[in-house]
């Protein structure tokens, strides 16, 4: 087995960051060395990576991804080769993609759809969540299924799109009781999709067609009443573990402070465009150019009841949000988001960003938002906990897979679709944003898939990983 030995650099875990050199074993980690001693030692290796300088941490897991999904009227446009290609130059070594099950379809079917379309084609390791967008008494048997045999231990449900993906309230009693009987983790996307689109009829009425009126017919209050109606239902079906997905609002994180202050196992994650974009700079551009930020939950507005930024990352700090995902789900102008031209209620649902959660992150460790540690932590560490993958992954440690990126913070990311781009849509979500920082060398599994600005990966080399329940609480 080829030995790595990564020297000079400095191991951030969600504890501390030390001096230390890491030794590598064929995909696995298999030492750490104080800065020195393994020279001292006479430890040997293959290859020596030179990390002087930069930071050493586990690689990025992005626990919310949604490649080659079917919705609104066409289909995200990463595969999962070109997705987890493009996630691997953003230094992130898993996915959690959301595997589909809608109403009327077999949950079990969907699962194996969904290996079909990643098998052999992740250049990065994967897991699935299961989507059960038809809740009834094959669905929830299914969910037990899914838990024992399949390693997936995590099921989204959707309180939005009506006639698409939504649950009611009864069916989502239902399915969070079968997941109170079989550990699983419940993930929500909380919004009252009922209410929403008796608004979105009413703006499109009234001729306000443009992409801003898609954040409008979304006000972050149904966010918050669904996000609370979710904690109810959880806490009725026995305090099940609920999971609240890219949370955009104050108003649903005071939702999730208030039941964790209760005692509640609620949990929930953000995303980086909830914590840099905004309605007025974004959504509202001239013309159709708006259509790129459409994504649900919206984009918030400045001036809305709330600070919603400086609450996301006050919730970061507190732990009252947990994680950082992207909620990837990518497409392009041409032919999909143009789908909406007149009538934002038909703009496909979606940003890409696999690529970029790391970098954007670090910028908040820059800004003083979040500790260096604590980017690690949102972005590895509890990822890996929450959807139990660790210590497999999450973790620069002895035994733990080497699954590492290698951070240059004295170089700068210039993003967009001529800088730095790998994503296979036709405009960058993050055009013109300059952060601090770059990806140097990412490893998968031992394996280095991305050095000196090119990727050296390849489809194929990315394994399932099979999942147990979340390791958040027990
Ligand atoms: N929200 C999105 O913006 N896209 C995919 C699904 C979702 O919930
Ligand atoms: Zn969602
Ligand atoms: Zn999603």
């Amino acid at each position: 087995m080829a030995r790595t030995l990564i020297k000079n650099g400095t191991v951030v875990s969600p504890t501390g960051r030390h001096d230390q050199d890491v030794l590598i074993d064929g995909e696995t980690i298999v030492a750490l060395y104080a800065r020195g001693q393994a020279d001292a030692m006479g430890v040997t290796a293959d290859k020596v990576i030179d990390a002087k300088g930069k930071y050493v941490v586990p690689g990025g897991i992005d626990v919310h991804t949604h490649m080659e999904l079917p919705f609104g009227g066409t289909a995200a446009v990463d595969t999962f080769e070109t997705g987890t290609i493009a996630a691997a130059w953003g230094g992130v070594t898993t996915i959690v993609d959301m595997a589909l099950q809608r109403y009327n379809e077999n949950v079990q079917l969907g699962l194996a759809e969904w290996h079909r379309k990643a098998g052999g084609n992740c250049a990065i390791d994967y897991a699935f969540h299961q989507i059960i967008g038809g809740i009834d008494e094959q669905a929830l048997k299914d969910m037990t299924y899914l838990v024992d045999h399949e390693g997936v231990t995590s099921f989204k449900l959707f309180m939005a799109y009506p006639g698409v993906f939504y649950s009611d309230d009864g069916q989502i009693l239902r399915a969070m009781q079968t997941a109170a009987e079989n550990g699983a983790m419940i993930m929500m996307h909380a919004e009252n999709g009922i209410a929403i689109d008796v608004l979105v009829q009413q703006y499109l009425a009234r001729g306000q067609t443009d992409p801003k009126y898609h954040s409008y017919s979304r006000p972050s209050l149904l966010e918050g009443e669904a996000t609370h109606r979710a904690i109810v239902l959880s806490k009725v079906a026995g305090n099940v573990p609920l999971y609240i997905v890219h949370m955009s609002a104050s108003d649903a994180l005071n939702e999730v402070a208030a039941a964790q202050h209760e005692g509640l196992n609620v949990f929930a994650e953000t995303c980086p465009q909830y914590l840099y974009m905004t309605l007025e700079d974004h959504l509202a551009r001239p013309g159709f150019e708006g259509a790129k930020f459409v994504c649900s939950p919206p984009i918030r507005s400045k001036h809305d009841h709330h600070h919603h930024h400086a609450d996301l990352w006050k919730g970061l700090r507190m732990n009252q949000l947990a994680i950082i995902s992207t909620d990837h789900c990518p497409f392009c102008m041409k032919d999909q988001k143009e789908l909406g031209l007149g009538n934002f209620s038909k703009i496909p649902n979606g940003m890409g960003g696999v690529e970029h959660r790391m970098e954007l992150i670090y910028q908040g460790v820059v800004q003083g938002e979040i500790s260096l540690e604590r980017w690690v932590e949102t972005c590895a560490t509890t990822p890996a906990r929450m959807f139990g993958m660790y210590p497999q992954k999450g973790i620069i440690a002895p035994g733990s897979d080497a699954d590492i990126l290698v951070w240059d913070p004295t170089k700068k990311t210039k993003i967009g679709i001529n800088d730095k781009h790998h994503m296979n849509m036709d405009h960058s979500s993050w055009e013109g944003f300059e952060v601090d920082g770059k990806v140097d060398t990412v490893l998968s599994r031992g394996m280095v898939v991305v050095e000196n600005d090119s990727f050296k990966g390849r489809k194929g080399h990315g394994k399932y990983i099979k999942r147990s329940l979340s390791q958040y609480l027990h």
